[in-house]
């Protein structure tokens, strides 16, 4: 149990033989070490870091809850171990003390607005399970003009999706020419996006299965990170 407010989350990865993990990827791009991500159960909040990692394997992240309620905590690793997968994920669940209102998920709407950026989505009539897609977003900052975007964590911008109820998880990245090795692996399948002019972004999707799914795009505009949701519908 937690509290809102600022609270230290820390925890140790341990390899098979029951060692701490201490061997992360490193390098330019997002696929290095440790992805913390926090959701609320309902998808209504997220938290994206990408904590340090200690010399002994420790990870001490200090996040600030601002609403109580379940949350999912999911760990993506990236270990730099001999045999092991490029990256797996670990997830435990917590709760901030508190009154919890779960609201449910608004329908698509192709039209975001966050902080006063303007998020505009265009998404294909449909998207089927295992069939990569592109959606190509476009935003604008307060003042009307087109981002230019910079990277945050190893990319232009972040794409992280769970679904509804079941909160299962997928991760791409909008990849620039100082981001290398940014394709997100699934299966055989490679997905990758790419900017797509000033203020534009092509993001690559691959949704695993049918359902009702939560896309969080962030993005870095002049040192803040905005994060728009969208609903998806994969049928
Ligand atoms: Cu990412």
């Amino acid at each position: 149990m937690s509290h809102t407010g600022t609270t230290t989350i820390s925890f140790t990865v341990r390899e098979p033989s029951g060692a701490p993990l201490t061997s992360y990827r490193r390098g330019a791009g997002p696929h290095t070490g440790i992805h913390l991500i926090i959701v609320r159960r309902d998808l209504g909040l997220i938290i994206h870091r990408h904590p340090p990692i200690g010399a002994t394997g420790r990870i001490a992240q200090p996040v600030d809850f601002t609403s109580p309620g379940p949350y999912r905590l999911l760990v993506d690793v990236y270990p730099a171990v001999k045999g092991a997968p490029r990256n797996f994920q670990l997830h435990a669940n917590l709760r901030v003390a508190g009154a919890y209102h779960p609201k449910p998920l608004p329908a698509f709407a192709a039209v975001d607005t966050v902080d006063g950026y303007r998020i505009a989505l265009r998404v294909p009539k449909r998207i089927h399970p295992i069939d990569p897609v592109t959606l190509t977003a476009t935003i604008t900052n307060p003042g009307g003009k087109l981002v230019t975007f910079h990277p945050w964590f190893g990319a232009l911008a972040h794409a992280i999706f769970f679904r509804a109820g079941t909160l299962d998880y997928f991760h791409t990245h909008v990849c620039g020419p100082n981001t290398p090795g940014c394709t997100s692996i699934f299966g055989g399948a490679k997905v990758v996006g790419r900017p797509a002019g000033p203020g534009k972004l092509n993001v690559g999707v691959l949704l695993p299965v049918a359902g009702t799914w939560r896309l969080f795009l962030q993005f870095q505009d002049r040192g803040r990170i905005l994060t728009a949701p969208f609903t998806l519908q994969v049928r």
